[in-house]
């Protein structure tokens, strides 16, 4: 059935089965059930198979270069706090080409939702490895199987002390919807990285080996304790899923702007001293 969010003017160029179409299911309904105007709503993307996800919504979106989503996402927030800004793309986009971007962008805690579609491979390339790729992960490039151990995203993001830092499964549907709902209501840059398999590239990591070896991570679990996050991260058998940590901490528009939320194209400018700034350099 039709969702007001979906857009009808354009083709998706995803597989079949791809885990791509639930993580934007998803994203639709947290939107609509959280009430976020899609019009005050922009979802940055770098390239890649996922980071074709804002095309097939109807929001604002903004798709750059490879691995540049969270810097764009960063000014624009700044630029208008008003807005709800999401930075969306798959493991290797975050993590690898934009790897640097993922470190700095934590440090200045901007209030934007960061989804990144893990599926442990890089699928718009056909099957290369990706950072989040396992140790032995044979492929087309890594013939013996990958010889590097796997990037954590979610011990990074506690190492720089992410104010929020989540993990979940696409195939856990109810429980991803909740941890994402969170997400976007926590004031600061928060991380949710998404289990999603490719079904055409990795023919490992697939739906029922999600589920056969994550686990949700327990109620008495202390979300506001730092260290119990990281030792929580550091295990992998099965891979917690679920927040791992969260916390409040000033954002990056707070730090430079204050309490002043105006979109900066709404502030009069002088031009003079404009023109004496541009003299300058
Ligand atoms: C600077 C640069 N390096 C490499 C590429 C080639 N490239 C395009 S998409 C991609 C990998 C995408 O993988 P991932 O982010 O995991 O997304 P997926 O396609 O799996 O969703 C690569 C290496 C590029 N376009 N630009
Ligand atoms: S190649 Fe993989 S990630 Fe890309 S659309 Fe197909 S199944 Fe999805």
């Amino acid at each position: 059935m039709k969702h007001p969010l979906d857009r009808t003017d354009i083709d998706n160029a995803w597989c079949p089965g791809c885990g791509n179409f639930a993580i934007l299911k998803l994203l639709k309904e947290v939107l609509t059930e959280l009430e976020l105007d899609p019009k005050n709503t922009v979802i940055v993307s770098g390239i890649g198979q996922a980071a074709k996800t804002p095309y097939y919504i109807g929001t604002h979106m903004f798709c750059g270069l490879h691995g540049r989503a969270l810097p764009v996402s960063a000014a624009l927030k700044l630029s208008n706090p008003a807005l709800t800004v999401i930075a969306e793309g798959g493991d290797g986009d975050m993590y690898g080409e934009g790897g640097n971007h993922f470190l700095h962008t934590i440090r200045r805690n901007p209030d934007i939702v960061h989804i990144v579609h893990n599926n442990m491979v890089y699928g718009l390339t056909k099957g290369q490895a990706s950072p989040t790729s396992q140790k032995g992960f044979k492929t087309p490039v890594q013939v013996k199987g990958v010889n590097n151990e796997p990037f954590n995203p979610v011990s990074v993001a506690l190492a720089l002390k992410a104010g929020f830092v989540s993990r979940v499964n696409i195939g856990n549907y109810t429980h991803a919807k909740s941890v994402l709902k969170e997400a976007f209501l926590h004031k600061g840059y928060a991380l949710v990285d998404v289990f999603q398999p490719c079904v055409v590239f990795n023919k490992v990591n697939t739906y029922k080996w999600f589920k056969e070896n994550t686990a949700e991570i327990e109620d008495s679990h202390d979300s506001s304790n730092l260290l119990s996050a990281m030792q929580k991260a550091l295990e992998n058998a099965p891979v917690p899923i679920g927040i791992f940590y969260q916390t409040m901490q000033s954002t990056f528009e707070e730090n430079l702007r204050g309490d002043d939320t105006r979109a900066l194209y709404s502030l009069s400018h002088d031009i003079d001293k404009l023109q004496l700034l541009f003299g300058a350099y």
